[in-house]
């Protein structure tokens, strides 16, 4: 998405990034770099263009028909670089040939989950949340001792790719449910997790999604609702029910823009297939993965504004950073999320947190910028991703477990919702 972020990168390596299919969606494929002196932030949020990297001075933006004539009527000079990015050749990576190596696919999602339900009967149950666009299920496993039974304990979520580029995205969740699971009964900290709570993994809510994005487009980051206007998809991370819309910075509500909130909040399937899920539990917490950054966020995410309960978020990610760096040594920031990274609209985390008072989070796994991979993580660092990740989910379980409020002294959800904001800047059509 925005990352605009000073990169040394030689374009070689930019073509080694680049699964560039020409033909297959022209109006998606256009790669162009503008000189950075010509480019200012404002101009970029704007004119909502969505940014690669910036290579020697030149920022290059992936480009659809729209945005190029966004960037013609702004005056700003701009070079065609399509082709420094040929379609993938032999001599590339595999992961970079169109497949997607030891990443899952949806089928690979729905094959091991189904596996592992099976290898553990009492701790592993598969739901099918609802269906995607395409008719694709969203899995959700949940891990609990006992799982068959509904018991009053601490309830903990974690998602992964909202966003379909965001491969690892899905590797994260999805190796903690397995990790979980192989170490039930063996491991005594993990098996007190699992006897104490309730953990949910939800790692793929747009399959659509991903399968375009490993089959057809590397960089697509939407799901693939038909805008019925020529363009393609909505940002799921802009169509949650709170503050949806609050204003055409943190969302856009123009169809081809890559962060478009959809017509009407909760429009789209997958993340309906979320929030009936948060509706219908009472989750403490959760964490929401993405792609990329080395940070940790926090609502607010539409305002500048400090939540209430920014101490305790603040505490809670702090602990988190700082267990994650222990693991690999490196740092993931941490801050509210309007503060530390840019402000949106009609994300996960602010509706959770809005209107049902979950502490959510959403964490920026590695790389930290385009110049280490971006989008593209290496199959090796898959592991190492993972692991530096496990011990912040457990301490995150932990704290949950910690404070928790059994059902009878416990204050309703509903009554910690916050009235969703007024909306200002609103544009009104027409
Ligand atoms: O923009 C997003 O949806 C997330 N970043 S990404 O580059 N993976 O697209 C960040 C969402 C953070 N949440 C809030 N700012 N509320
Ligand atoms: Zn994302």
């Amino acid at each position: 998405m925005i990352k605009i972020i000073p990169v040394l990168l030689l374009l070689l390596g930019l073509a080694l990034t680049v699964n560039f299919a020409p033909g297959q969606d022209p109006g998606l494929a256009t790669i162009l770099s503008v000189a950075k002196s010509d480019l200012r932030l404002e101009t970029v949020r704007l004119l909502d263009l969505d940014l690669l990297m910036e290579v020697q001075g030149r920022v290059y933006i992936v480009a659809a028909p729209a945005d190029l004539q966004k960037i013609r009527s702004a005056g700003i000079p701009f070079r065609l670089e399509t082709d420094l990015l040929p379609p993938s050749a032999g001599n590339f990576p595999r992961l970079q040939g169109n497949l997607n190596g030891d990443f899952h696919d949806y089928y690979d999602v729905e094959a091991d989950f189904n596996a592992m339900e099976t290898a553990h009967p009492n701790q592993a149950k598969v739901f099918v949340l609802g269906d995607s666009l395409e008719g694709r299920h969203i899995y959700a496993m949940k891990v609990s001792a006992n799982v068959q039974l509904d018991v009053d304990e601490p309830q903990v979520l974690f998602l992964g790719c909202h966003h379909a580029r965001e491969w690892i995205s899905v590797e994260v969740p999805f190796l903690f449910a397995k990790y979980l699971l192989d170490h039930y009964g063996s491991d005594p900290d993990i098996t007190r997790l699992v006897n104490s709570s309730e953990i949910w993994i939800v790692p793929l809510v747009n399959p659509d999604g991903l399968e375009y994005s490993i089959h057809t487009y590397r960089y697509w980051r939407k799901n693939r609702r038909d805008n019925e206007d020529g363009s393609w998809g909505v940002d799921i991370n802009r169509n949650y029910g709170y503050a949806w819309g609050f204003d055409d910075i943190g969302s856009s509500p123009t169809p081809d823009s890559d962060v478009y909130r959809g017509r009407a909040p909760f429009s789209e399937p997958e993340i309906q297939a979320v929030r009936d899920l948060i509706s219908s539990k009472n989750f403490q917490a959760l964490i929401t993965y993405h792609s990329y950054a080395q940070d940790i966020l926090y609502p607010w995410g539409y305002t500048t504004t400090h939540t209430p309960d920014d101490a305790r978020f603040r505490t809670l990610a702090a602990g988190m950073a700082q267990r994650i760096q222990a693991v690999n040594g490196r740092v993931y920031t941490y801050g509210a999320a309007a503060d530390t990274l840019y402000v949106t609209n009609g994300d996960l985390t602010d509706w959770a947190y809005g209107t049902r008072g979950i502490l959510g989070f959403t964490i920026e796994v590695p790389p930290i910028d385009v110049q280490n991979g971006g989008f593209f993580n290496a199959e090796a660092d898959i592991q190492p991703i993972f692991l530096e990740n496990l011990p912040a989910m457990t301490y995150l379980i932990g704290q949950c477990i910690a404070s928790f409020v059994p059902a009878a002294g416990r204050v309703n959800g509903q009554d910690r919702r916050q009235a969703p904001p007024a909306r200002p800047n609103i544009r009104v059509k027409g």
